[in-house]
């Protein structure tokens, strides 16, 4: 049994990781320590439900505002809490953003990670507090090696990739040279209801719920050739935690081991929604069309509609093609087992962005007509 008293801090923590590794610690009894960015609106929204009043006299839930871009604010945070466990989870996560914002996402995702590793230093903190570095299959880029484990080459292709990179040998780095118990999970795409709206499974699942409702007309892709391997969030968070409980740090691959493209993950979601399509034309001229209609799920929709095309404007100055993880070491070392199938992840995915569409729908059929954003 976890003792009461453990103090874990998360970075990231209003993001789709963040959230759900906060359910998971609070369950664990840990008090649970979240840096928050300061924003216009309230960008709470996946942590509402557990949410604490600060004025309750023991909240095992709290926030502090920071950002990863500020070095005195992450000393002071660290200074105030000394946890037993930091998970870095904050970064821009946008593959396709970073070709956009290079600058800001090396300052965030690489040089954030070593103001945290150099606070723990700082403070002297190298011996209590152990550090969980979100790395990534993005690493891997263009692959050298199917699948891709912990001792395979990394080959990055894009800013966010590169800057991964750093953070992830920092991580390796302030373990080697000062005995920090750091550790970097090498994490496969990962999915849930909580992702965010412009990451690829997400996008499919809301913007085909959106068009079965008649809310939105078509779906705008790019690569629909891109091969990944995707799990469940809940499942991989698990992991993160795991890894900080072992005898001595290690890096380790976190995936499911199967891999299915794009286009995959459109005809499942699509047969959740009692679909069949069809992929006629090739290259930017591909469309996907409803061949077939089965139950009441999509009433806005009739046979021989287009409902995707295909938008360069979505296709990256450098791709990656095909992602495919190994998690043998995960399996043997930590017991782990994901738990949950991409397919089931899909079908959740979809059952959540229906229901926010029927309330939208809802809303719209009363004469209140908010707007779906189309942005991908
Ligand atoms: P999200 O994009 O959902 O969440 C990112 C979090 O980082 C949000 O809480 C965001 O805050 C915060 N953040 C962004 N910029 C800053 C900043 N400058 N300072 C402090 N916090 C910031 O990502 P995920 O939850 O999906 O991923 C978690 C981590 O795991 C990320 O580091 C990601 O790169 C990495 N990763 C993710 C994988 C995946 O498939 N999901 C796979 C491998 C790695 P706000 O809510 O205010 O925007
Ligand atoms: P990725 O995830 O880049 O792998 O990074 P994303 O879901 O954005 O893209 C996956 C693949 O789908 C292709 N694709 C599209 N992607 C988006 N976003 N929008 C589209 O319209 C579209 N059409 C095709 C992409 O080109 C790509 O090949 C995610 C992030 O969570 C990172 O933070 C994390 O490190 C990696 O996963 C592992």
């Amino acid at each position: 049994m976890i003792s009461v008293e453990k103090k874990a801090l998360i970075t990231g923590i209003t993001g789709q990781d963040g959230s759900y590794l906060a359910e998971f610690l609070l369950d664990k009894g840990y008090e649970v320590h979240g840096i928050k960015r300061r924003a216009s609106m309230f960008n709470t929204q996946r942590i509402d439900h557990i949410y604490q009043d600060p004025h309750e006299p023991h909240p095992k839930l709290k926030l502090h505002y920071g950002d990863l871009s500020d070095t005195s604010n992450l000393t002071r945070i660290l200074r105030e809490v000394e946890p037993d466990e930091v998970y870095n989870l904050g970064a821009q996560s946008h593959v396709a953003v970073s070709f956009e914002a290079p600058e800001y996402t090396a300052d965030v995702d690489a040089i954030g990670t070593l103001r945290l590793l150099e606070a723990i230093r700082f403070l002297g903190l190298e011996d209590k507090t152990r550090f969980y570095q979100a790395s990534t299959s993005e690493l891997y880029g263009l692959v050298q090696e199917v699948p891709q484990k912990e001792t395979t080459p990394f080959h990055p292709r894009s800013p966010y990739a590169v800057a991964k990179l750093y953070a992830y040998w920092i991580t390796v780095n302030y373990r080697e040279a000062y005995g920090i118990f750091a550790c970097n999970g090498i994490l496969f795409n990962h999915e849930s209801p909580r992702r965010g709206e412009t990451f690829v499974t997400r996008k499919i699942t809301r913007g085909l719920a959106n068009i079965a409702l008649g809310l939105e007309d078509c779906l705008y892709m790019g690569n629909i050739n891109a091969l990944r391997d995707w799990g469940h969030a809940k499942d991989y968070v698990r992991m993160q935690w795991m890894m900080l409980q072992q005898d001595a740090p290690e890096d380790f691959v976190i995936a499911s081991g199967k891999q299915y493209s794009v286009r995959d993950f459109i005809v499942w979601s699509a047969r959740e929604l009692g679909l069949t399509l069809e992929f006629t034309g090739e290259g930017v001229d591909e469309i996907a069309t409803v061949a077939a209609i089965e139950g009441d799920k999509a009433p806005a929709l009739n046979v021989g509609d287009v409902i995707m095309r295909i938008d360069p404007r979505y296709f990256r100055p450098a791709e990656v093609n095909m992602l495919l993880g190994d998690p043998t070491k995960a399996k043997e070392k930590l017991g782990w087992e994901p738990e949950v199938t991409a397919q089931e992840m899909c079908a959740e995915m979809v059952a959540a962005d229906l229901k926010a569409a029927q309330r939208h729908a809802l809303l719209k059929a009363h004469g209140h007509d908010v707007p779906v954003s189309l942005e991908g």
